[in-house]
């Protein structure tokens, strides 16, 4: 008898990366620290000279006109002994933002473009995204304080971007660590809201997230936003770092190993319109009836989410799911009040009376809308997966009172704690595939086995009144191995 584990951050591969089951993603328009996605490509570092990691220096080039001892004193504010003091920099010296912004790693969704063609990089499903309160300085206050004005896109002395410069250790930067930059236009554009952040949610940022100080660029993909940030430096061109050069770019699906030319292309910086249903897993057993779908959408560079449409069939036919970021409060995406960096979740009950492919799309502020096949955006990074989502749901069929006893004379020999009576119905979904997710709520027992009479039986006891709802058994191994060695399977089945 095996008792699944319960839902859990799923760890994948050395470095650190995790994400959260579908169901816990969406479980707040907020994402809880402990359920927020980790991407790391080194291994985490432990800060421990925390005066040297916070002396946050900027390291001017020397064809800029300002020289490094002016830019030290300017900036010797960031250096104190004191950790508590240090993290608190921003709000005694520049003034401290909250935004609230959806963090996505370009990877999202890789695992099912690898299904059209192999592609390279840890393999997601729908949950390397998350939406956090971000509090910290704006980058272009920052950059003020060593004069560079507001809303500058090049320097007298030709610097254009910003460059972010961590601590960790990174095997593709050869034990060298991760960097990235933005345009110096977006980190000087105090609309942009670039954050040099201390907090998440509330709480000093932990070390899976950059603690102490970490980068936050809202609207653009992940890998921009550098964690456990060491120094910044203003250049003239992008950041030649590995991530930059030789990842997080986009080529089109002919574009292969062989022929790649990644100066063709330029470090990718927003992330296009994405959608994704997290209510239902990949294939889900259901009964006939209603089904809610819920899920997430987000947009890139501040555009918000005009639309997210659910289609029952495939895509033939669609209903609008309604959209929220406040719970109960109708979302419309140009509003003041929004939170323009922020993803929007949905929801809408829809009538699913046959097994069908429950598909979700939505359509930006800019109109934009994602792509029905995964097959045109696919690349060799598989990175920017945001096709249409598509989950399959697998009907549960009632089956027949004789079938039920023939069952239930094996299933006793497991489970003893079951009188015959409880067992009203029995319902079963006869793929291998399918999850538990539909059957979790009025579910008493439920059970799974593998390899019989060449499908698999998938179901769940229910409407035994006397049964705990709280009793619930999973049984997979053992009893597919009782009903392997049964004489009943005819029977069962008629
Ligand atoms: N220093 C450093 N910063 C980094 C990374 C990294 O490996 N090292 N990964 C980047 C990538 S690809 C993503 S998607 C985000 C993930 O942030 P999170 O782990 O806080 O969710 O961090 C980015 N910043
Ligand atoms: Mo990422």
């Amino acid at each position: 008898m095996t008792r699944l584990p319960p839902p859990s951050v799923s760890l994948h591969y050395h470095p650190f990366n995790a994400e959260p089951p579908r169901s816990a993603l969406i479980a707040s328009y907020i994402t809880p620290v402990d359920f927020f996605y980790k991407r790391n490509h080194g291994p985490i570092p432990v800060v421990d000279d925390i005066e040297r990691l916070h002396s946050l220096i900027l390291v001017l080039l020397p064809c800029l006109h300002f020289d490094i001892v002016h830019c030290r004193n300017n900036l010797s504010v960031y250096s104190t002994n004191m950790a508590e003091q240090i993290l608190c920099f921003d709000s005694r010296m520049l003034p401290k933002y909250n935004v609230t912004a959806t963090l996505q790693c370009a990877g999202n969704r890789r695992t099912a473009m690898s299904k059209v063609k192999t592609v390279k990089g840890v393999g997601w499903d729908v949950s390397a995204i998350g939406n956090g309160v971000w509090g910290g300085a704006k980058l272009a206050d920052v950059l003020e304080l060593v004069g560079i004005s507001k809303l500058t896109s090049s320097t007298k002395s030709g610097g254009k971007h910003v460059e972010f410069v961590s601590i960790d250790k990174c095997k593709e930067e050869n034990g060298g660590p991760y960097k990235a930059s933005i345009p110096l236009s977006r980190a000087t554009n105090p609309d942009a809201d670039v954050l040099v952040a201390y907090e998440m949610n509330g709480e000093p940022l932990n070390r899976d997230h950059g603690y102490p100080l970490r980068v936050v660029v809202p609207g653009v993909i992940g890998a921009r936003s550098v964690k456990w940030l060491d120094c910044i430096n203003i250049i003239a061109e992008e950041s030649q770092g590995f991530f930059m050069q030789k990842d997080y770019k986009m080529f089109s699906p002919s574009v292969n190993w062989d022929n790649i030319d990644w100066s063709t292309s330029r470090p990718q910086m927003d992330f296009p319109v994405q959608s994704a249903i997290c209510s239902l897993e990949d294939v889900t057993a259901i009964k006939p009836g209603k089904v809610k779908v819920s899920g997430y959408a987000a947009s890139g560079g501040g555009r918000g989410i005009d639309r997210v449409d659910v289609s029952v069939d495939g895509g033939k036919t669609w209903v609008e799911a309604s959209r929220y970021q406040k719970p109960g409060v109708h979302y419309i995406s140009d509003d003041m009040n929004g939170d323009k960096w922020a993803w929007v979740l949905f929801d809408v009950t829809v009538d699913v009376p046959r097994s069908t492919e429950i598909v979700v799309k939505a359509v930006d502020s800019a109109a934009n809308v994602q792509p029905e096949n995964v097959q045109e955006i696919w690349n060799l990074r598989g990175i920017l997966n945001t096709s249409w989502h598509r989950v399959q749901v697998r009907m549960l069929e009632r089956i027949m009172p004789r079938s039920l006893m023939a069952l239930y004379t094996v299933l006793k020999l497991s489970i003893k704690q079951v009188p015959a009576q409880h067992l009203s119905s029995i319902w079963l979904c006869r793929d291998s595939e399918a999850s538990f997710t539909g059957l979790e709520s009025d579910c008493a027992f439920k059970f799974t086995c593998y390899n019989f009479t060449g499908c698999t039986v998938f179901g769940g006891f229910f409407e035994g009144s006397q049964i705990k709802p709280d009793l619930t058994i999973y049984v997979s191994n053992d009893l597919a191995r009782l009903l392997a060695g049964s004489t009943n399977e005819r029977s069962f089945f008629s």
